[in-house]
């Protein structure tokens, strides 16, 4: 029984556990990796246009909202920068209509109350950071200067 004892003791004693290596994040330094998308908060604020070609010169777009998680998923980065940030949804001149920057349908939204207004020069759609709004949409100004969330992704709209 001793000497059971003793070797159990010993087997736990000495054997050495190597720690796991570190995750390879998929992302560009400062992004995100979340699913299969990378995502970062820009606090420095920029025109819905100045933030897009940003974001595009980075290799990827504003980011779009395909879906609930997402969104959830956004919302938190949003409210963690703590003032209103653009998202890569605007409403085309010709004919009212929203899209993606990246070139994925709208399929899924999540307006403000009473959102959007769609007065006239307000086509560009930002994300409230304010609590009492919790991450919902705004059609509001293109020219006015806000942060903004890039996302990178490899999922291709088609
Ligand atoms: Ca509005």
């Amino acid at each position: 029984m001793f000497f059971i004892l003793l070797s159990t003791l010993l087997l736990f004693c000495c054997i050495s556990i190597n720690p796991p290596p570190p995750t390879h994040s998929p992302c560009p330094s400062g992004y995100i990796s979340w699913y299969l998308n990378c995502y970062k908060l820009v606090e420095e604020a920029a025109t819905w246009d100045a933030a897009q070609t940003a974001c595009a010169k980075a290799g990827g777009n504003l980011a779009s909202i395909d879906m609930s998680y997402d969104q959830a998923f956004v919302a938190g980065v949003v409210l963690q920068g703590k003032a209103d940030a653009w998202i890569g949804l605007k409403r085309k001149v010709q004919n009212g209509s929203y899209m993606w920057t990246d070139g994925w349908p709208v399929f899924f939204t999540q307006w403000g109350p009473g959102e959007p207004s769609n007065l006239e020069g307000e086509g560009c759609v930002s994300m409230h950071a304010s609590y009492f709004f919790h991450g919902t949409w705004n059609d509001t100004k293109c020219s006015d200067p806000k942060p903004y969330i890039c996302k990178i992704s490899k999922a291709i709209p088609h």
